[in-house]
């Protein structure tokens, strides 16, 4: 059975993500990674963390913003779309930021846009002066007008914003865009970028001053951890030291090349490399004095 929400236990951590959708999955992988196991309710809301008192909560991303400033949640993993528009929204009403972005998380990634009709020649912001934009994003795009000094009016709607200026009840939308190719198909072009955005670990504004600290810190680290590690690769050869100089010229972009004495008064070397080590880089090292050479993916690591 779940838990009653609103009392979160002050000995384990909990974790809102996506139900379903985009970020549902990608978060789901991540914390996995981060060796957390569940167990799920019946309900499938709630997952009793069992490798570690870590449990996790599953809810529409609208939510999690809201349920980390309640203490209903301690962490969360949302876009930051979500993040700084209900961030954008407290502020307007008066209230102190409740949350902030810890990590950005590599996955998710869209931009806020402004997108106006294919006939428009776009000529800058001063523009939209007197203009109706459709938008689910109202908070960030009210920033944004007023920074850029424009008085125009946002309408905000809850989803469809592409097809507004078609329906007639704005002139121009401010949406999230990935491929764009919504917006093409619906005889709209992205004119200027509001916000970079992808999926993020937010926490409370404030430190946890119990059990929960070390728990997130773990947890922040093993992500750190898993992110570092998503491209890296351990290079590792033997080689006579007259063909070192040359092995080190080809590997001057990887990391520090250890050296350990081999068989036969060889080197044994290893280094790390940043992204996909290629055949032709192979072959390259093996002209040059490598031997035995092998690329290897790293698992796990603590920095
Ligand atoms: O049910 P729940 O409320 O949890 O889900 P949701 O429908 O509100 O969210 P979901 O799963 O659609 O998106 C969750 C998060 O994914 C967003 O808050 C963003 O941070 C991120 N994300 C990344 C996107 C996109 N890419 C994206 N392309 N969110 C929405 N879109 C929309 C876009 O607005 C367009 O209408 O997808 C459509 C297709 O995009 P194109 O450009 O590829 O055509
Ligand atoms: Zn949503």
């Amino acid at each position: 059975m779940s838990p009653p929400i609103g009392t979160a236990p002050r000995d384990r951590l909990r974790i809102a993500i996506q139900k379903s959708g985009r970020l549902a999955e990608p978060a789901r992988s991540l914390l996995a990674a981060c060796g957390l196991s569940w167990r799920e309710s019946r309900d499938k809301l709630f997952c009793y963390g069992e490798s570690l008192p870590v449990d996790l909560l599953l809810v529409r991303d609208d939510d999690i913003p809201g349920l980390i400033a309640d203490g209903v949640c301690d962490l969360g993993i949302v876009g930051r779309n979500e993040l700084d528009e209900q961030a954008g929204e407290r502020i307007r009403n008066g209230l102190p930021p409740a949350y902030r972005a810890l990590r950005g998380l590599g996955f998710g990634q869209c931009r806020l846009m402004l997108a106006v009709p294919d006939e428009w020649e776009w000529t800058g912001p001063a523009q939209l002066q007197g203009t109706r934009i459709a938008t689910s994003y109202p908070a960030i795009l009210a920033n944004w007008l007023q920074a850029e000094g424009v008085d125009a009016q946002v309408v905000e709607l809850s989803g469809s914003v592409e097809i507004a200026p078609r329906l007639g009840t704005a002139d121009l939308i401010c949406d999230l865009v990935s491929s764009g190719a919504t917006l093409a198909a619906n005889h709209l072009k992205p004119v200027h970028n509001l916000l970079d955005s992808e999926a993020v670990l937010a926490g409370p504004a404030g430190a946890f001053d119990d059990v929960r600290a070390g728990l997130a810190q773990m947890l922040l680290r093993r992500v750190d951890g898993v992110l570092q590690l998503k491209d890296r690769k351990l290079l590792m050869f033997n080689a006579e030291r007259e063909a070192l100089p040359a092995l080190e010229r080809l590997l001057q972009d990887a990391g520090p090349l250890v050296q350990l004495p081999g068989a036969n008064g060889a080197l044994s070397l290893q280094t790390m490399c940043e992204g996909a080590v290629s055949w032709q880089q192979l072959e390259e090292l093996e002209r040059a004095g490598a031997r035995g050479l092998m690329v290897l993916a790293v698992e796990r690591s603590l920095a």
